[in-house]
């Protein structure tokens, strides 16, 4: 056995019919953040809005953060004040300070806010200059206010499983940092696999420690798709309980860490697992490949997503 990895028969028997599974699309924020090409405010609009119309239930959709650092996303508030907002849908964006929060809060019409902190102290110390600990209280006074406007907050972690700074994370600091974000009152974790490095053993086990803080329903899986793994940990994910996963249309973005290598699971990919195993998750699969397919083409880039490749070599479907 795979590190006490067990899959019931039921769970892979059972019919998920009635369950719902929230896919959350990262596309527009976590994918083009970390693509080279610069897309022009209007298609950024165009791909929120037809991603909107495709059923998903949360959309992250902009960065307040220095344009400076992201260059890419520069253009955050001009989207959120121009998107269309589909009802039950959450368009949450990125701050990581107090002066993003404001910009967040000032006339844009932000709900939902996504804070971060890293499981490794390398990457904290490269990528905001601080101890994981000195962070987090930082991160405290932002969220604190946000609570306080009527914000609602969702944590990041990053480097769940191996960084490439420190190698491998200690599922008990990944567990302890879950924790404390939680106490803040943010209501669900994204426990990101920045790296991609995650197998089902070790995610298997990042998640017996996580699952002991806090249960199944506050977290949500963010695994990239790096060495071909991702839908396999989504599944250890959804046999742990969790029904909640982030993944970007076309599987937009790259990995900073592995120039080439692929990052985000494609949203597509997901949802065909998803929908396999009889979840609801309200995304309407055939119109986000349209989607997934024309944002490619705009972008000159290759499709990442397998399932929309074959859906449009047409005979692979059913
Ligand atoms: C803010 O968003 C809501 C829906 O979420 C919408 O009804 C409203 O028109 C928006 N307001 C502005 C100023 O954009
Ligand atoms: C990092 O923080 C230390 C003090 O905590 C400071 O002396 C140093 O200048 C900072 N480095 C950068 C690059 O900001
Ligand atoms: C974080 O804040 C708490 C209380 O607000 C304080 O006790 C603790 O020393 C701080 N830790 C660091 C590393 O600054
Ligand atoms: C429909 C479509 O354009 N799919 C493309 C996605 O990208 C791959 C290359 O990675 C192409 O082979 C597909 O044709």
């Amino acid at each position: 056995m795979l590190g006490g990895l067990r899959f019931s028969r039921s769970f892979l028997t059972k019919s998920m019919s009635k369950e719902f599974f929230k896919v959350n699309e990262v596309g527009p924020r976590d994918g083009l953040q970390n693509e080279k090409t610069f897309i022009p405010t209007e298609l950024k609009i165009e791909l929120i809005n037809r991603l909107g119309k495709c059923g998903f239930s949360s959309i992250e959709a902009a960065s307040f953060v220095s344009p400076k650092w992201i260059p890419q996303l520069k253009d955050g508030e001009k989207v959120m004040k121009e998107i269309n907002r589909y009802p039950n849908v959450a368009y949450p964006v990125v701050v990581l300070n107090m002066y993003g929060l404001h910009k967040a809060m000032s006339n844009n019409n932000v709900t939902e806010i996504s804070v971060f902190s890293s499981c490794s102290e390398g990457f904290s110390k490269k990528n905001v200059n601080m101890s994981i600990e000195n962070h987090l209280n930082r991160t405290e006074e932002v969220v604190n206010e946000a609570l306080n406007k009527g914000l609602r907050v969702r944590g990041y972690l990053s480097m769940i499983i191996g960084c490439p700074y420190d190698g491998k994370t200690d599922p008990k600091i990944v567990a302890r940092t879950a924790e404390a974000m939680l106490e803040m009152g943010c209501h669900e974790i994204s426990l990101g696999d920045t790296t991609g490095v995650g197998t089902a053993a070790s995610i298997n086990k990042m998640l017996d420690e996580v699952l002991t803080v806090s249960s199944a329903d506050r977290f949500s899986a963010h695994f990239h798709d790096t060495y071909g793994q991702a839908l396999a940990n989504v599944l250890v994910a959804l046999e742990k309980g969790l029904r909640s996963a982030d993944s970007s249309v076309g599987g937009l973005g790259g990995c900073p860490y592995a120039p080439g290598a692929s990052g985000n699971l494609a949203s597509e990919d997901l949802v065909y697992l998803l929908h396999g195993l009889g979840f609801q998750t309200g995304v309407n699969l055939e119109e986000l490949t349209q989607v997934g397919n024309w944002i490619c083409s705009v972008m000159k880039r290759p499709n990442a997503s397998k399932c929309s490749t074959a859906l449009y070599t047409k005979s692979h479907f059913n």
